[in-house]
């Protein structure tokens, strides 16, 4: 039987957050507001140039200062400085924790099992730049002479939704004459639409794979040879011009065929949703070429130095953190809502959903004792304003507690008459209404008649966090990413959780193998499922064939 594991909540702090709790779910954002003028300067925090204003969230300063306290209790600080230090602090997996690593400046020094990992991360850095600088100058060629005028990522989780939300972020600064596409799902439809108007003679695949024994990417990976091969008139050396390899796995790089003089490695110390910014990112390099890749690192890093060194009350990725936490285990929130205004960030939610869901979602604590309270929230969101004709009903008079994170930048990239002006007019008018809503006296002055005032009710006091950043640039996207990494951090390190290993996805992997050669057998296969996994099988299986 799994014991629990309840030293957080026996915690002080964590007793007095409780207390603390109970009275602060009985007061309005309004009373909090009026009662306290200076509330919305004072609750703000800056660093590295985001600006995150938090006083819109159902607490006081006594709430951070508890909150801080949690922190420091459960060990916050020294867990900080083990992840930068190379400890390894993925336990189940007895690996470090270094995706800081991969933007520390060339000239650190971080040492893993006795070597500084440093000079080799910019070594593959190096090389990434040469090669992305000869693809997209065209002194690379493909097979018949021609230049690279596409490139498809293949690849799955970590090694996919990175690549696709940088591309997507950056495409401002990509090279516009260049086509990305990127191929992900196992279903044949991904890599049918992904190249059905591409010419195998200008198209590059990366197979991104941290293992290379990914079963949908590998499968993946074998059609897109096909493809190619068959657009190339069979000539198996043309594989050579048309692949590369992004992996940990030299070994299965060579048998699948890629030449690792083309392949770019990482290492195991980076986990596959923490590697958006190792060889992963090549897909991104590619788009936007070295100094601005470079210059996203730069970002990181300094977000990285931030959470490293400054006051936790002062701490962006603790702060926002803290706030998840606060609302996840004193308020029963099951859920964060990250809404950016920006139509460049429109893959940030779903990226964001992989980082904080499969790293903080679990249940054991790291001695495997059962957590006595809950962890991880779930994470949606779509860009605004998109969100607000859609689901924002339910946050601004549904029954449930949904705390807002609203992203957006001072400047526009695309200055287009008054757009961002009505943007940004949405993002601040969305954020007052969820605080301070609307009253039933005040719908009753506007002479709303009195059965239909109850529905025009805003109860308000929903929570949010806004963070105001200059423009965004491969920089900024940086500090972004390891701002809801470093905030996962804290609320991992917190709930006492191994953020970096993802158990939850094994089983469902080991079963899909038994199942695939029961569905592609052509005679009578003897199935030992429960009767309605056998009985999906069979109908499959008939009518499938028809
Ligand atoms: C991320 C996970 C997972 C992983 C994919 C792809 O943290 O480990 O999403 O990135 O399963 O794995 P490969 O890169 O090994 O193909």
């Amino acid at each position: 039987m799994t014991t629990t594991n309840t030293s957080l909540i026996e915690r002080s702090s964590w007793k007095a957050l409780e207390e603390h709790g109970r009275q602060i779910q009985g007061k309005h954002l309004r009373s909090l507001f009026a009662d306290d003028p200076q509330r919305g300067t004072r609750m703000t925090a800056e660093g590295v140039g985001i600006f995150l204003d938090y006083s819109k969230n159902r607490a006081t300063d006594d709430t951070v200062r508890l909150l801080v306290r949690l922190s420091e209790e459960s060990g916050l600080r020294a867990r900080i400085d083990a992840m930068f230090g190379g400890e390894k602090i993925n336990v189940t997996e007895k690996r470090a924790v270094l995706h800081t690593a991969l933007r520390a400046p060339r000239g650190a020094s971080i040492v893993v099992d006795g070597e500084n990992v440093v000079p080799k991360v910019h070594a593959v850095l190096d090389k990434m730049a040469g090669f992305c600088t000869s693809v997209r100058s065209g002194v690379w060629k493909g097979h018949t002479g021609g230049r690279i005028r596409n490139v498809v990522n293949i690849g799955i989780g970590g090694s996919d939704l990175g690549p696709v939300m940088a591309y997507e972020a950056l495409r401002h600064y990509s090279e516009r004459n260049m086509t990305f596409r990127f191929v992900s799902n196992v279903d044949g439809t991904d890599f049918a639409e992904a190249v059905r108007d591409l010419n195998p003679a200008e198209t590059l695949f990366i197979v991104s794979s941290k293992t290379f024994t990914t079963l949908e990417t590998m499968t993946n990976a074998h059609t897109a040879r096909e493809w190619l091969l068959r657009g190339l008139g069979g000539d198996a050396a043309s594989v050579a011009k048309h692949f590369v390899a992004v992996s940990t796995n030299a070994s299965e790089v060579s048998k699948f065929g890629i030449d690792t003089a083309n392949m770019f490695e990482f290492w195991d110390w980076v986990g596959g949703r923490y590697s958006m910014e190792s060889a992963i990112g090549l897909s991104t390099m590619l788009a936007v070429g070295s100094d601005h890749f470079m210059a996203m690192l730069k970002g990181f890093h300094e977000m990285d130095e931030h959470f490293r060194t400054a006051p936790f009350d002062r701490n962006l990725p603790v702060l926002m953190g803290l706030f998840a936490l606060w609302y996840a285990n004193f308020f029963g929130a099951q859920t964060v809502a990250v809404l950016p205004y920006d139509q460049y960030l429109k893959r940030f939610p779903a990226y964001l959903q992989q980082l904080t869901m499969e790293s903080n979602g679990k249940h054991v604590t790291l001695d495997g004792k059962q957590t006595a309270y809950d962890t991880g929230a779930i994470y949606w969101g779509e860009p605004g304003t998109n969100g607000q004709h859609s689901f924002y009903q339910l946050i601004h008079q549904g029954t449930r507690l949904i705390p807002c994170d609203f992203i957006a930048f001072q400047r526009s990239l695309n200055t287009l008459g008054r757009h961002h002006e009505i943007l940004m007019a949405n993002v601040f008018a969305q954020s007052e209404a969820l605080a301070f809503g609307k009253t039933a006296d005040q719908v009753k002055q506007e002479g709303t008649p009195e059965w239909l005032v109850p529905h025009r009710v805003f109860e308000g006091n929903r929570p949010s966090n806004t963070i105001l950043v200059d423009r965004l640039t491969p920089e900024t996207l940086g500090k972004l990413v390891a701002l809801y990494e470093h905030s996962v951090f804290t609320q991992g390190a917190i709930w006492g959780i191994d953020s970096f290993d993802q158990w939850g996805v094994e089983l469902g992997k080991v079963l899909a193998q038994r199942i695939i050669p029961e569905l592609e057998n052509s005679g009578e296969p003897k199935l030992g499922h429960d009767s309605s996994t056998n009985n999906l099988i069979r109908r499959y299986r008939v009518r499938s064939r028809g």
